[in-house]
């Protein structure tokens, strides 16, 4: 559906037909699809701009960072930071929050993103995204601090992600459906290229590491068993595998033709209840999910239920197709 509708037009029409954005949050999204435009010149330049690599350095997930995860980190704090729309913003780079400086106008909203999603994908050109959360600033006390973020995914008012495959391609919600813009390179523009998106609640496709069968639960065990039981199965039909290892990468394709993807609590670390992050990976993918008429859960409750106790915590997650993860919600005993 190319149009000739910018993201700019669609969030001032948004803003004039429902209300949905104030001024100051259509100005934060602007502000980040000019980041993501930068980030993917970045990616785009890959051996040729010296960004391919690790940084020979970790971040508070204990992971090798790569260049381009700080080169997308610095360009979305230096691009955000003096709008005056922000209190503070969060990243997987960043072990803590990152107040605006005083320097700067203090604003009402909170921004959290992973600047680059599937990194272990960069080095061998395989799409990576930027994934993005908004919340408002609780009322109150001046200054902000960790709690200020420890918010369910049901009090977000914007999120989105920008996948730099093929095409460079934002989607994003503020509650009214979930809608794509493509980067027009020549104009410099992300153009509305597709609106109100919907999941089939039915599919054929699932998305899962399968090297980690061995660690996995019994009802995600059960589930896949019975996906690769195909049509002679309890599940009566033949199912496809894809498994990109970019989370962006992943729900995009579940957002253009459907699917389940899952990322499970395993056994190698039973501590932790999923590799995912919560606040910044999986609440703003599944709010989009949700918004595009599928569903999303940890297995046992609505991820978007989900009260964090802490920035980085991680989250088994199992969204996409409704009926698909409805049944795999329903294999697991409820809380
Ligand atoms: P694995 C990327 O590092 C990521 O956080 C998600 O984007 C992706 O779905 C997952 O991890 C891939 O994990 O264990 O298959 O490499």
């Amino acid at each position: 559906m190319p149009s000739n509708t910018t993201l700019t037009q669609y969030l001032i029409e948004q803003q004039r037909a429902n209300g949905q954005i104030p001024s100051q949050l259509r100005l934060l999204l602007e502000v980040v699809s000019r980041s993501c435009k930068s980030i993917s010149l970045a990616v785009n330049k890959g051996a040729l701009g010296n960004v391919l690599g690790s940084a020979n350095s970790e971040n508070v997930q204990g992971e090798v960072q790569k260049k381009l995860d700080i080169i997308a980190n610095d360009v979305l704090i230096e691009a955000n930071e003096w709008g005056g729309h922000l209190a503070a913003m969060a990243s997987e780079e960043m072990d803590s929050i990152y107040p605006v400086p005083n320097r700067y106008p203090q604003g009402e909203y909170l921004l959290l993103f992973d600047p680059l999603d599937g990194s272990s994908n960069i080095d061998v050109n395989v799409s990576i995204g930027t994934i993005f959360s908004v919340l408002k600033k609780p009322e109150g006390l001046s200054g902000v601090t960790d709690t200020d973020f420890l918010q369910a995914g049901t009090r977000q008012v914007a999120a989105g992600y920008c996948i730099y495959g093929p095409q460079t391609t934002l989607v994003l919600t503020v509650g009214a459906g979930v809608a794509m813009f493509t980067l027009d390179r020549e104009q410099g523009s992300f153009m509305l290229t597709q609106e109100h998106l919907r999941i089939p609640e039915d599919t054929q496709e699932f998305a899962i590491n399968m090297s980690n069968m061995r660690h996995w639960d019994a009802p995600v065990r059960r589930y896949i068993d019975e996906c690769l039981a195909g049509k002679e199965g309890p599940l009566g039909k033949d199912f496809n595998m894809r498994w990109v290892a970019s989370m962006v990468a992943d729900v995009h394709r579940i957002l253009m033709r459907g699917g389940i993807f899952l990322y499970p609590w395993d056994k190698r670390d039973p501590a932790k209840p999923g590799k995912l992050r919560l606040m910044y990976e999986a609440n703003p993918m599944s709010w989009l999910v949700e918004q595009a008429g599928g569903s999303a859960t940890n297995g046992r409750q609505r991820i978007l239920d989900i009260q964090p106790a802490r920035l980085h915590e991680r989250v088994a997650v199992i969204l996409g197709s409704r009926n698909e993860v409805e049944r795999v919600t329903g294999y697991h005993d409820p809380i």
